[in-house]
């Protein structure tokens, strides 16, 4: 084994022991690192699946963070401890955004129950979903209690995102009415708690109202997502929400669902995890055995057509050779 797995095997280890520096280190690895990170995850795989992970998505300065850090305070008081990830696609790190979530969150900063970190796409190999995934499985096998994932809810990422979550909050603001308008259909439906924040503003009961209209068009569903209202900024309805949270991880629990959820989410991983792996090794093969550039020519010049050329590709590449060593 490579110095640097021994490296890794020493920092799992500390992980498993409560080190903070260790999380922050191996959050890191996942992600920027591609190769080396495969070992550490099936090492600490085992040690994972306990956290509740309750992703929070809303629109850039919805009240996100300030609402987490209200969260963390009801979580701590019930003894619980807590991971925090911020995701920032837009401004990674240098934002205002991430600069903010560190002066608001300072409270719990020194609380070594809480963890928070925040992600960007920057150096986020294998794109941000993935390592957000990775960064949870490491906070999960650290050990919290609670996971939350606050991420901006602008595309089709962030919806990838709040898959990974069991719970899911939609965070809305009253936008002068037309934010129940704007809101995606897919982020829609994927609320399991609607938060309608800075409810000190007029207009917050329309939208609570509409988007009530919204879930009772819909017809009836096993879960019905709350419509709560907070205002973060003091901590108005926050209780509410700690508890609806709790609410909707019992019924996810007694109903058998969370099982469910979560088999959805190995399927998900194993196929992706089975696509990147045939998708590394064949262009690892490729690049040891075939002139890319020539065929590139051939087919230039029409010469050989890009159909067959793949086809013949793929016929000269092993997929099923042993594995390949430490990493893979
Ligand atoms: N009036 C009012 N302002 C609020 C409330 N909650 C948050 N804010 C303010 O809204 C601004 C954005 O708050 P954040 O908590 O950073 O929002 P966010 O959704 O995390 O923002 P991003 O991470 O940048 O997307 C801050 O200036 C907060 O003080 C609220 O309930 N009422
Ligand atoms: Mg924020």
């Amino acid at each position: 084994m490579a110095i640097r797995g021994v490296l890794m095997h020493q920092l799992v280890k500390d992980l498993l022991n409560g080190n903070r520096r260790a999380a922050a280190r191996l959050i890191t690895i996942v992600e920027n690192e591609d190769d080396q990170k495969r070992s550490l995850l099936k090492e600490i795989y085992p040690h994972t699946g306990n956290a509740f992970i309750v992703g929070i998505t809303g629109a850039p300065g919805a009240g996100k963070s300030s609402l987490v850090d209200r969260l963390l305070q009801q979580i701590r008081s019930d003894g619980l401890t807590a991971g925090i990830i911020a995701v920032d696609p837009t401004s990674p790190f240098s934002g205002g955004a991430i600069l903010g979530d560190r002066i608001r969150m300072q409270d719990h900063a020194l609380d070594s129950a809480v963890f928070i970190r925040s992600m960007g796409t920057r150096g986020s190999l294998g794109g941000l979903s993935r390592s957000t995934r990775e960064a949870i499985q490491v906070l999960d096998a650290f050990g919290k209690d609670i996971i939350i994932v606050e991420t901006v809810g602008v595309g089709q990422s962030e919806v990838d995102i709040v898959k990974t979550a069991d719970s899911t909050v939609v965070m809305l603001t009253p936008a002068g009415g037309d934010s129940v308008q704007t809101i995606k259909a897919g982020i829609m439906e994927i609320a399991d708690v609607f938060v309608i924040n800075k409810a000190d503003l007029p207009g917050s009961d329309r939208s609570a109202t509409e988007i009530n209209m919204m879930l009772d068009m819909n017809g009836e569903k096993p879960w019905r997502p709350p419509v709560l209202s907070t205002v973060s900024i003091n901590g108005e309805g926050v209780n509410e929400l700690w508890l609806a949270l709790q609410e909707h991880r019992q019924y996810l629990e007694e109903s058998g669902k969370l099982l469910e959820v979560r088999k959805q989410r190995v399927r998900r991983e194993l196929t992706e995890q089975v696509e990147y792996l045939v998708k590394t090794r064949i262009w690892e093969d490729v690049r040891d055995t075939i002139e890319l550039d020539d065929l590139v020519e051939k087919i230039t010049k029409r010469l050989q057509d890009p159909y067959s050329a793949a086809g013949e590709l793929l016929e000269k590449i092993n997929f099923f050779k042993e594995d390949q060593g430490e990493g893979v």
